[in-house]
């Protein structure tokens, strides 16, 4: 079964949740945007702190840490999520955009890969991006197992999923509620991943909701995951994780303990914590700590970064403008932060 795995995290000043902008000094190219990937993750960075609204071009960082930045659009006006995978099933990645304009307007969009590395036309996908904050996440996948790699989002308010028609032209359907506010209480929804957690062969979904805290109102704050019966049809809402306080801002699906079982990674903004949950089965243990060193945790990958054959994880921590790494030493034991 094909699928891409990626998942995004804003990293920008935002109002609601008080974000400070990051910072990384690493980051020096003069791009509206900056995007990296770690093992087809994606990870978008308003890189000239100015917001999300004015950025008028769009770039490509196509290999970790930080590789050659190539133009992909001048068109994509506050794009912030991009996603890297083959639509139209013609062998080549196309490109999927979020973009966030405010709360009320966004679009998700693909342009395809003309075969040469050139994106072409616009195809919106759909405008229909969410409410409060608005879209966060998209992560590709299979998740109807027809061979046409569809899409799933977390905008705030829901998860949700759009299916490829499998086209030559492919089209995606409206939006697939998988779990939302009305139903499951979810308060702003930041990030999806996607893997089979319960070994049935057919993708799963999960999600991280950073939840909202203030003096009198706590609320969500929950790490969760939903079956997939294979066709799209997902189960209820499975909670994983729910630590008031916390704000679990990053979602991550991999191996870590070496079993063969997608184990689920989480990032926690307010509580600086990198942790993961093992899978047990279609169940998950109780939180294993990474560290706590990351302030500010935003975005996290996963990847064989010393090439020990275990899966490291990767953080961004925007007020301490780190991007680290954490050695697997097999087993779930991790090594100490290394700062990159
Ligand atoms: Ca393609
Ligand atoms: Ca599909
Ligand atoms: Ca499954
Ligand atoms: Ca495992």
């Amino acid at each position: 079964m094909r699928y891409i795995q990626s998942q995004q995290t804003q990293v920008s000043d935002d109002l609601d949740k008080c974000w400070k902008p990051l910072t990384i000094s690493l980051f020096s190219i003069s791009l509206a945007f900056v995007l990296f990937f770690v093992s087809g993750n994606a990870q978008a960075v308003d890189s000239d702190l100015d917001g999300l609204d004015d950025a008028d071009e769009l770039s490509l960082v196509r290999s970790y840490p930080f590789g050659v930045a190539q133009n992909l659009s001048s068109t994509a006006d506050g794009a912030y999520v991009v996603v890297e995978a083959d639509l139209d099933g013609d062998g080549d990645l196309d490109v999927v955009s979020g973009q966030y304009i405010d709360e009320n307007n966004g679009r998700i969009s693909w342009f395809e890969n003309d075969g040469f590395g050139d994106l072409t036309t616009e195809h919106i996908i759909t405008t229909d991006t969410g409410t409060m904050p608005g879209l966060r996440s998209i992560v590709a996948a299979d998740i109807n197992a027809d061979g046409h790699i569809d899409l799933v989002t977390a905008d705030g308010g829901a998860i949700a999923w759009f299916q490829n028609d499998g086209n030559v032209n492919p089209t995606f359907s409206a939006k697939n509620i998988i779990a939302n506010y009305l139903n499951d209480e979810i308060l702003y929804a930041y990030s999806v991943a996607v893997g089979d957690l319960n070994g049935d062969g057919y993708i799963d979904v999960a999600s991280a909701h950073i939840g909202i805290q203030s003096a009198t109102f706590n609320v969500d704050d929950k790490v969760a995951w939903y079956a997939n019966d294979g066709s799209g049809n997902f189960g209820s809402l499975q909670t994983i994780s729910s630590i008031i306080g916390d704000s679990p801002v990053s979602v991550v699906i991999a191996d870590v303990g070496g079993d063969s079982k997608l184990d689920v990674i989480v990032g926690s903004l307010s509580a600086d914590k990198v942790s993961w949950f093992e899978n047990t089965g279609g169940a998950f243990g109780p939180e294993a700590i990474i560290t706590t060193a990351a302030d500010g945790v935003s975005y996290l990958a996963a990847a064989d970064i010393n090439g020990d054959a275990t899966i490291d994880i990767v953080s961004v921590s925007q007020n301490d403008d780190k991007v680290a790494w954490y050695p697997n030493n097999g087993g779930g034991v991790w090594g100490a932060q290394n700062v990159i």
